[in-house]
């Protein structure tokens, strides 16, 4: 009675393999980045068409995609290990907010910029727009996100909760957790917060190490 988790060193499926460590639930991983190419994704494709990662296959057999929801059920299956707010917790209104826009309004912008021909073909000029104009969008809506939220220890208050292991690994990507720092730094604050859990030291350490992140940045 496992989980089985379809992910990638450095990709969005850190998040989710973070909670399982977290809650203790032994998990097996099949490794597929996505970004590497056809035959990479093909190995998705099985148990989603979107042939992207994370997609998470529950002890039961069910196929759930899209790493906000698998975060949100993982946190709901798992209330012992109280990794979101309940149904009744006055802060579930805001995390159900934040856990919606870094996927609708952040991650998104990633399936753009890393094949920018995706959109434009090969004009090189316009590619280079997408990758500057993206970089910039992601920093805005950081920026957007850091003034309308109350930070305590961790994002939503003093509790950890998988919000702050999604922005701790979003927020690693481009354009990097310098410019994270400069626009949204109180996020900023807990993101080291969350990197510096030691329940997760091995966990990082072993799928990513903040050089990676360092190099993903540039
Ligand atoms: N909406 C999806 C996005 C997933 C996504 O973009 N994953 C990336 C890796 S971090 C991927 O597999 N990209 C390959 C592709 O889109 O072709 C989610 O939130 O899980």
């Amino acid at each position: 009675m496992t989980y089985t988790v379809y992910g990638a060193s450095g990709s969005g499926s850190m998040p989710v393999e973070a909670a399982l460590t977290l809650i203790g639930a032994p998990y097996t991983l099949v490794e597929a980045v996505t970004w590497e190419g056809d035959h990479e994704r093909d190995k998705v494709a099985p148990v989603n068409p979107m042939r992207q990662i994370p997609a998470l296959i529950t002890p039961g057999g069910e196929t759930i995609t899209e790493s906000a929801a698998i975060l949100i059920w993982l946190a709901e299956q798992h209330p012992e290990a109280a990794l979101a707010p309940e149904a009744c917790d006055p802060r579930r209104a805001q995390f159900l907010r934040w856990m919606t826009f870094v996927p609708a309004s952040i991650y998104s912008m990633f399936w753009v910029r890393d094949v920018p021909s995706r959109l434009v073909g090969d004009d090189a000029d316009a590619q280079a727009q997408i990758e500057a104009r993206t970089l910039e969008r992601i920093a805005d809506c950081w920026g957007m996100m850091e003034r309308q939220i109350e930070p305590g220890r961790y994002l939503l208050g003093d509790d950890l909760t998988v919000l702050d292991l999604y922005v701790a690994t979003v927020s690693r990507w481009r354009p990097g957790r310098a410019r994270f720092a400069e626009v949204a730094p109180r996020m900023h604050r807990v993101a080291q917060r969350v990197d510096a859990l030691p329940e997760l030291q091995a966990f990082w350490a072993e799928r990513f190490p903040l050089e990676d992140q360092a190099a993903a940045a540039t």
